[in-house]
C-alpha cells in the first residue's frame, strides 16, 4: 500500500511580513526596527530592503488565488505589529487590520487554514526607540496587549497561532554577531537577558490566548539544528551534551518545561551572563509549557560538534551571504564546541547543509524529549533559480530537496512522531533577510531582482510537484 499522511494533514507553505509585503509607509504603518536597520550600509546583499518586496500588500488576492489552485491546506504568514500598532502600543491602526483581515477571509473562502505568527522578526521602532524594545522588559506587556487584541479580533477564524518566530536566531544575530537588529556584537548577558525577556512575552502570550480562544492551538517555531557529535571520542560527545544545552535545549526546555537546562545554567551563570529569573517568571513559564499544543520546528540543516579549545574558534566568524559556496566560516564557543562541516553531506550554495533525515531525528528528539506534537513551520532550499523564455522554471533541485525531506517526514510518522503539518519555506519567493532576492525559495516565481522586475509571477515546476503531493495526501513520495 502507498504510504500517505493522516487524514487532514496540513500541507502548507509559509512566509513573513517584512519578506513578502513591501507597503512599507502605507495605510498608517509605522516603521519597523528592519525599515531602519537595511539603511545601514553593508548589512544586505546589495543594500536590498523589503520596501516593496515582492508587493504581497497589494497582490494577496493573486497570491492566494494561485494557493488555492495549488490546493495549499494552510498558510503560515506573521503579521506586522507595527502595522497594528504604529508605536507599538495605543491607537489601532484600522486600515491595516483591515488587510490582514482580508487576507485570512481570502484564505479562508479558499479553504486556506490560516496559521498567524504574531512576531517574525519586526519590531516597531517606536519601542526601540523608546525603551530599546526587547532589552527592556516593559516590552512585555506590549507583546502581550498586542497579541491579545489580535486574538480578539481574529477569534473563530483563526485557529492556529505561533508566537515568535526562531527566537534563537533573532536574538544571536541581533546581540551577539550584530547581523540583525540591533546589530550588537558579543553582548551575551544582554543576549541571555533579551532572551529571557522574548520567553516571557512568549509566555503570558500563551496563557492570555487560552482565556481567549480555549480550543485553538499555539506554539512558538524554534529553528532546531539536531547536533551529530563528530566522533566517539568522548570528549566529543561532551561537546555535543554541552551544544544542545546552549543552542537548543536552552529554548525548546523552556517552551515545553518551564526552565532553563540546569547544566546550561550552571554554565552560563559561572560565566557571569545567566539571565536573571526571578520565582514568579518560573510559574509563569512553568505554566505557559503546561498550556502549549504543539513545538513549531524550522527546519533547514543538522550541525556537528566538536570539542573546541579554550584558544579555539568564537562565536563570531563570516557567514556566507553570497551564494559563493565555502565562504562560510566555523563558529564555535571556546573551550566547549565548535560546528566544523559534516564531509558526508552535500550543501546549497549557501553552505547549507542539506540532510534529509535529520528532519526525521528532529522530530524522534522532540518526541521522546517533550511528547508534544510537531508542526513543522518551515523547510525548503534557497536557490538560484532561471526562468526560461518560456518562462518556465524547472526547479528539479527543490523537487528532490523537498520529496527526501516529505519523505523522512512520513517516516517519522510511522515510527510514532504525532505531526500536524509541513509548511515548506517559501510559497512565493521573497527577500532573503541578508541574502537578497537571488536566493530564491518559492513554488512561485517572482520576476524581480535586486533591482526590481515587473513582480509577475510564474509557477514553477516545484509548484505543480507540490499539488499533486497535497492531491494525493503524500502517496506521490518517492524514496
Ligand atoms: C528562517 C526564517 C525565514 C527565512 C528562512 C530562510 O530562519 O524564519 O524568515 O528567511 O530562514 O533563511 P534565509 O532567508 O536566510 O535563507
Amino acid at each position: 500500500m502507498e504510504k500517505t499522511m493522516p487524514k487532514n494533514f496540513l500541507w502548507g507553505s509559509a512566509s513573513a511580513a517584512y519578506q513578502i509585503e513591501g507597503a512599507y509607509n502605507e495605510d498608517g504603518k509605522g516603521l519597523s526596527n528592519w525599515d531602519e536597520f537595511v539603511k545601514i550600509p553593508g548589512k544586505t546583499y546589495k543594500e536590498t530592503t523589503g520596501e516593496l518586496a515582492v508587493d504581497h500588500y497589494h497582490r494577496f488576492k493573486e497570491d492566494v488565488a494561485l494557493m488555492a489552485e495549488m490546493g495549499l491546506k494552510t498558510y503560515r504568514f506573521s503579521i506586522a505589529w507595527s502595522r497594528i500598532f504604529p508605536n507599538g502600543k495605543g491607537e489601532v491602526n484600522q486600515a491595516s487590520l483591515r488587510f490582514y483581515e482580508e487576507l485570512i477571509d481570502e484564505c479562508l473562502k479558499n479553504n486556506v487554514e490560516p496559521m498567524v505568527t504574531l512576531y517574525h522578526w519586526d519590531l516597531p521602532q517606536a519601542l526601540e526607540n523608546e525603551y530599546g524594545g526587547w532589552e527592556s522588559p516593559q516590552v512585555i506587556d506590549d507583546f502581550v496587549n498586542y497579541a491579545t487584541y489580535l486574538f480578539h479580533a481574529f477569534k473563530g477564524k483563526v485557529n492556529y497561532w505561533i508566537t515568535v518566530n526562531e527566537q534563537n536566531i533573532f536574538t544571536n544575530f541581533g546581540w551577539m554577531n550584530g547581523m540583525h537588529p540591533p546589530g550588537k556584537h558579543n553582548e551575551e548577558k544582554l543576549y541571555y537577558q533579551v532572551n529571557h525577556h522574548v520567553f516571557l512575552a512568549h509566555a503570558k502570550t500563551v496563557i492570555a490566548f487560552k482565556e481567549i480562544i480555549p480550543d485553538g492551538k499555539i506554539g512558538a517555531s524554534f529553528a532546531y539544528s539536531p547536533s551529530y557529535a563528530v566522533d566517539c571520542q568522548p570528549v566529543n560527545a561532551m561537546a555535543k551534551v554541552d551544544y544542545d544545552n546552549l543552542k537548543n535545549y536552552w529554548w525548546m526546555d523552556v517552551y515545553a518545561y518551564g526552565r532553563y537546562p540546569r547544566n546550561g545554567y550552571a554554565y552560563l551563570d559561572k560565566k557571569g551572563v545567566a539571565p536573571t529569573v526571578s520565582q514568579e517568571d518560573t510559574s509563569v513559564l512553568k505554566k505557559a509549557a503546561s498550556l502549549i499544543d504543539f513545538m513549531g520546528v524550522n527546519y533547514y540543516q543538522t550541525s556537528v560538534v566538536e570539542y573546541n579549545p579554550i584558544d579555539g574558534v568564537t562565536q563570531s566568524g563570516e557567514m556566507n551571504t553570497t551564494g559563493k559556496k565555502g565562504s562560510g566560516q566555523i563558529t564555535g564557543e571556546p573551550g566547549v564546541y565548535k560546528n566544523p562541516p559534516n564531509p558526508h553531506l552535500e550543501t546549497t550554495d549557501w553552505d547549507w547543509t542539506i540532510d534529509p533525515s535529520g528532519l526525521r531525528y528532529a522530530c524522534k528528539e522532540i518526541t521522546s524529549r517533550y511528547d508534544l506534537p510537531i508542526v513543522i513551520s518551515e523547510n525548503g532550499l534557497g536557490a538560484f533559480d532561471e526562468k526560461t523564455s518560456e518562462n518556465e522554471i524547472h526547479d528539479d533541485y527543490r523537487i528532490a530537496y523537498l520529496n527526501a525531506h516529505v519523505y523522512e517526514l512520513m517516516q517519522a510518522v510511522e515510527e510514532g512522531c504525532e505531526v500536524w503539518a509541513y509548511c515548506t519555506w517559501s510559497f512565493t519567493d521573497l527577500l532573503s533577510w541578508l541574502n537578497g532576492y537571488q536566493k530564491r525559495y518559492g513554488f512561485v516565481y517572482v520576476d524581480r531582482d535586486e533591482e526590481g522586475g515587473s513582480l509577475d509571477r510564474y509557477k514553477k515546476d516545484s509548484y505543480y510537484w507540490y499539488q499533486e503531493v497535497i492531491r494525493t495526501n503524500g502517496a506521490t513520495i518517492t524514496k
